[in-house]
């Protein structure tokens, strides 16, 4: 039952028609001018949502002893060091496998693009092109060569995975004894799309065995690693974070290579002193704005940042990530707008405005609309006109009405709450997948870091891809299941979770157990497409997935988002304030 539901709620989300062509100008009525005047009639609502612990002082104080030429001149010729291994390992693939293993984890692959790219290749070419019949592997060598060609697109078969299944289509007992292998399993399973049996089999054998493993195993380090998958397996989490995490495991592994260390530990604290001009830039834009000092709204510039290096964290990405940050600090706003402080009446108006993106227009807001409208107007038209002085298109059209399609989808919700409508679960996604925003940054992206902007991929946007939808969908579902009881409390339409209930009769536990499964659901999804052709670069798509990997991380205990003093804190000092310890000689 819970399985075909999944399906429906896929095939409704990949069939919703978002309204997405501007509509034809309506005229605004004028009784809506004299709106200001009975402004203290009106009872509005509290999200409570806690002022930022982040001061603006403390951020513009940020800085890191990580730059300069010293450095640079340390990390290029630590580069090359490892730029040899790739040559050293040529004549063993597994060790070839290892070594892009180990340089993804520690956050350093970027440096490697064209080293991972031939080896990938060649790997691919000699083990699974044409009718070569595969030499036998073990399962650790078969699951890590899966995983990675998987995950950089190329199309390698499940059964791949058959010799180390039974004839029932079990994985054998025997692997069991093996927990890295296990491990290895676990994580390529999660490549699978849908129908795959066997990865979905070897998924489950993997999970329990693993569950297994830390139940009565002593190893620690392993331990930590096992427990640190369960938690979330490797393909779902956020790169950044990961790689801190993974360069402190790294330093207590038998085959440990100082240089390798070194070098990820350097290139880490020179990307977070880029990352840190980045935030102290962005949170001057912010403060200039004023919109952190509205009330009633969220004042999240660094969780927005957050967010953005979630998204793409390469240092040559300083311009991009600024202007997501923008954006999503803008969105933050503008939802609480919807959600919590505008009256139906403003709310429509403020749509009205939006589509018409019309400064004329602006006048008929109340003073609060009008802070935010503009910084929205002057933002959005400012990365316009960059793209269009560096890559000569416009993308006004586009951008503008991205937004009215949102904050359509933003008042639908407004509404549903003031009718105290629950919408069925598949009218809800219908306009979910899109008021979650994951469209919006998606197509901001796009245009963003698309170099050229091709027509091919403009036609694909204007209808939304699956991949955008699939995206758009985790996001969502991540943050229902992180957010949705602290917004029903203070007053919210009903989410995924209580639409569901309402929909099914299920309780929320059942409720949230079909969330998360819903989740996985789409994650097959996103693995297909990221396999297929597509008119998208492999950056924009890798884009994409971070910003579900993203929605991961931050509401993996609850809402990261909006609460920022417990996991977000810690997160956001790991990431931007605290360099990683270099000892002289480790
Ligand atoms: C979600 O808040 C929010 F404001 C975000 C910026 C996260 C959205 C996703 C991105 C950046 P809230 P609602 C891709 O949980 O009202 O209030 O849709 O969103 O549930
Ligand atoms: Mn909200
Ligand atoms: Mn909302
Ligand atoms: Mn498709
Ligand atoms: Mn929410």
């Amino acid at each position: 039952m819970a399985y075909s539901m999944c399906l429906t709620v896929l095939d409704s989300v990949q069939n919703s028609k978002p309204s997405i062509l501007l509509p034809s100008k309506t005229p605004v009525s004028d009784v809506r001018k004299e709106n200001s005047s009975h402004d203290v009639t009106i009872v509005r609502r509290s999200a409570n949502y806690h002022p930022t612990i982040w001061h603006y002082d403390y951020i513009q104080s940020l800085s890191s002893e990580y730059v300069g030429e010293t450095f640079t001149k340390k990390v290029d010729k630590l580069k090359g060091e490892v730029t040899m291994m790739f040559h050293k390992v040529i004549v063993d693939p597994l060790e070839q496998l290892k070594l892009i293993d180990v340089l993804q984890r520690l956050g350093v692959s970027y440096h490697f693009e064209d080293e991972i790219k031939s080896t990938l290749e060649n790997i691919y070419n000699t083990h699974h092109s044409g009718d070569h019949v595969c030499k036998k592997q073990s399962l650790y060598a078969t699951a890590l060569e899966f995983r990675l060609l998987r995950q950089h697109g190329y199309k390698v078969p499940q059964e791949t995975f058959k010799s180390f299944t039974n004839e029932n289509g079990d994985f054998k007992e025997c692997l069991s004894n093996n927990t890295e292998e296990v491990l290895a399993l676990y994580e390529a399973s999660f490549l699978l799309i849908e129908g795959e049996s066997i990865l979905e089999e070897a998924r489950h054998f993997a999970t329990k065995n693993l569950k297994d493993y830390v139940e009565k195993s002593k190893d620690q380090n392993l331990c930590a690693m096992v427990n640190h998958a369960l938690e979330l397996p490797l393909h779902w989490r956020m790169k950044r974070l990961e790689a801190r995490w993974f360069i402190d495991v790294y330093r207590s592994r038998e085959d440990l290579n100082p240089s390798l260390l070194e070098f990820a530990r350097l290139d880490f604290n020179m990307v977070q002193a880029v990352h840190q001009e980045d935030l102290k830039a962005v949170s001057r834009w912010w403060k200039s704005t004023g919109l952190g000092e509205l009330s009633f709204a969220r004042n999240r510039v660094v969780e927005s940042f957050f967010w953005t290096v979630g998204i793409s964290f390469e240092p040559q990405f300083g311009y991009e990530r600024r202007m997501l940050t923008r954006l999503i600090a803008l969105i933050t706003t503008i939802d609480d707008v919807y959600d919590v402080y505008g009256t139906l009446d403003e709310l429509e108006l403020f749509t009205d405005v939006v589509e018409r993106w019309d400064i004329n227009a602006m006048e008929q807001l109340p003073h609060y609309m009008q802070i935010c409208f503009l910084t929205l107007y002057n933002s959005i038209n400012e990365i316009a006109f960059n793209i269009l002085k560096e890559k000569g298109f416009n993308s006004v059209r586009y951008l503008r009405t991205e937004w009215a399609g949102l904050c359509r989808c933003f008042l639908l919700e407004a509404k549903w709450y003031y009718k105290r409508y629950t919408p069925s679960l598949l009218e809800y996604f219908e306009n979910a997948w899109i008021s979650v925003t994951g469209p919006d940054i998606l197509v901001h992206s796009y245009f963003l870091v698309a170099n050229p902007i091709t027509k091919e991929a403009l036609d694909l946007l204007e209808e939304y891809p699956d991949i955008i939808r699939w995206i758009a969908l985790i996001v969502r579902l991540t943050d229902d299941l992180g957010t949705s009881t602290d917004e029903i409390k203070r007053g919210d339409n009903p989410k995924s979770i209580q639409c569901y209930m309402n929909d099914t009769g299920a309780s929320e536990k059942d409720a949230r157990e079909f969330i998360r499964s819903l989740i996985s659901a789409t994650w097959k999804k996103v693995n297909e497409e990221r396999g297929a052709s597509s008119s998208f670069s492999e950056t924009f798509i890798e884009i994409g997935m971070n910003c579900a990997r993203m929605s991961q991380c931050i509401y993996q205990h609850g809402d990261g988002h909006g609460i920022e003093d417990r996991e977000t804190k810690d997160r956001v000092l790991a990431l931007f304030v605290h360099p990683i310890p270099i000892p002289a000689e480790d």
